[in-house]
């Protein structure tokens, strides 16, 4: 009984034919666009700036009195990716900073009431996304760093939880029926209260009621709760926990999607020099992809509304890789074999992709395990015969000399 393991009752959830639907779009998708943009981004320091530098409440209220993302061009954003190959963006419409960035009537401190800019970016964006075929998620913080009625109901005050909670559901309410049509909300922050009545039964029963096909998504750090519709993977791959942050958790049945940044920070940081490589990012989504998850890659917007040149360029060069071996991504399925040193393989009905990340010392590559018939094997363009040898440890593919796995060698196989 899933209601038993937990102190506060949780959803009654039969997810609906057409969600179950929605999850399985979610997964052929594969790639997607994690925005973190808010009024942090002006002071450059991550979207953490207001926790870590001890700004004051009233102080920090003041950086939305010069909030004007003038270059701010949702269109633009969206091509960006969609030239990478993205097919989603998922954008923080609240951060734990508490600055709402769509209008709400649910609190001032929005961007709309409190900016110069008085206009609602997430809007902008919907319609951009609905233009080009690309699916629009919100993240929405549980966790609250500004608001009195969080610290108080954190200290105990039901009263004041209670508001909180009428308070969340008030937003979401307004995110899921003022953007058309919305893919997944993305929650974060429950790992502030582990213990917490957070009152997911309300907050995950209204949604699923409101919208139906909205996945839900919820960073919480642990085992899927009943009513999560997605697993996510802060800074690792599904499974594993070289971030810290999935200490415990195991891969569940769920759809499953990584999160990363391009460089440190997920918000704004001209600090942030570490950036990550065009050859590890295509690393990444491919990893994710051989084990069955998504790659939601992270941009953090400055405040002119503009994204950030280094990440710009960099994801032109992944969308140069995705547009001619995307074939090997999209719409495929992972966990053919376990973990191998030399890549991993992904799965569209009888097609494999064989992905060599590290270029083959031997003359072969092993796949241990793997024995099920192979009818042919090929490069990606299905040119070149590679020769293969199966047993009953695993399959030999002989790739040849000119196989070129600097960034991803690509070997197709087809099942008999
Ligand atoms: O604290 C946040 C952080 O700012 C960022 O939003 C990431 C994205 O996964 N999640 C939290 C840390 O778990």
């Amino acid at each position: 009984n899933a209601q038993k393991k937990y102190a506060y009752p949780m959803p009654e959830y039969t997810p609906t034919a057409g969600n179950l639907e929605a999850r399985e779009e979610f997964q052929d998708m594969k790639f997607g666009m994690f925005i973190h943009w808010g009024v942090y981004s002006i002071l450059a320091d991550g979207e953490w700036v207001m926790l870590l530098k001890k700004i004051q409440k009233d102080n920090y209220s003041r950086l939305a009195d010069f909030f004007n993302p003038q270059e701010f061009n949702a269109e633009e954003w969206v091509k960006i990716a969609k030239d990478a190959g993205m097919k989603y963006i998922t954008i923080t419409s609240r951060h734990h900073d508490s600055f709402s960035m769509f209008d709400t009537d649910a609190s001032d401190f929005n961007i709309v009431d409190a900016t110069p800019y008085g206009k609602d970016p997430l809007k902008e964006l919907a319609e951009a996304c609905k233009k080009e075929g690309i699916k629009l998620n919100f993240y929405y913080s549980l966790l609250d760093w500004r608001r009195d009625d969080y610290k108080d109901g954190k200290k105990g005050d039901e009263e004041a939880w209670n508001k909180y909670v009428g308070f969340m559901k008030a937003q979401l309410t307004e995110l899921l029926t003022n953007y058309g049509e919305v893919g997944c909300i993305w929650f974060d922050g429950h790992w502030d209260q582990k213990e917490a009545n957070w009152h997911y039964d309300e907050i995950y029963s209204l949604i699923h009621k409101l919208s139906p096909n909205t996945l839900i998504a919820n960073n919480h750090h642990i085992q899927p709760i009943p009513g999560d519709d997605v697993q996510t993977f802060e800074r690792d791959l599904p499974g594993e926990n070289h971030g810290g942050f999935n200490h415990g958790v195991e891969v569940s049945q769920l759809p499953l999607e990584s999160c990363a940044t391009m460089a440190g920070k997920w918000g704004y940081s001209i600090y942030d020099k570490k950036f990550k490589s065009t050859k590890q990012l295509i690393h990444f989504l491919v990893k994710a992809a051989g084990k069955n998850g998504n790659l939601l890659l992270n941009v953090g917007p400055m405040p002119n509304g503009k994204i950030q040149p280094e990440f710009v360029d960099t994801l032109g060069e992944v969308g140069e890789w995705t547009s001619k071996y995307g074939e090997s991504i999209y719409g495929t399925r992972g966990n053919v074999v376990g973990s191998q040193d030399w890549g991993t393989i992904t799965k569209k009905d009888k097609t494999l992709y064989v992905h060599v990340l590290e270029a083959p010392s031997e003359p072969y590559i092993f796949i241990s395990e793997f024995t099920e018939k192979i009818a042919s094997a090929t490069s990606f363009d299905g040119k070149t015969k590679v020769k293969f040898k199966q047993m009953k440890e695993g399959t030999f593919l002989y790739p040849g000399k000119d196989f070129d796995a600097s960034i991803d060698g690509i070997i197709k196989l087809k099942l008999k």
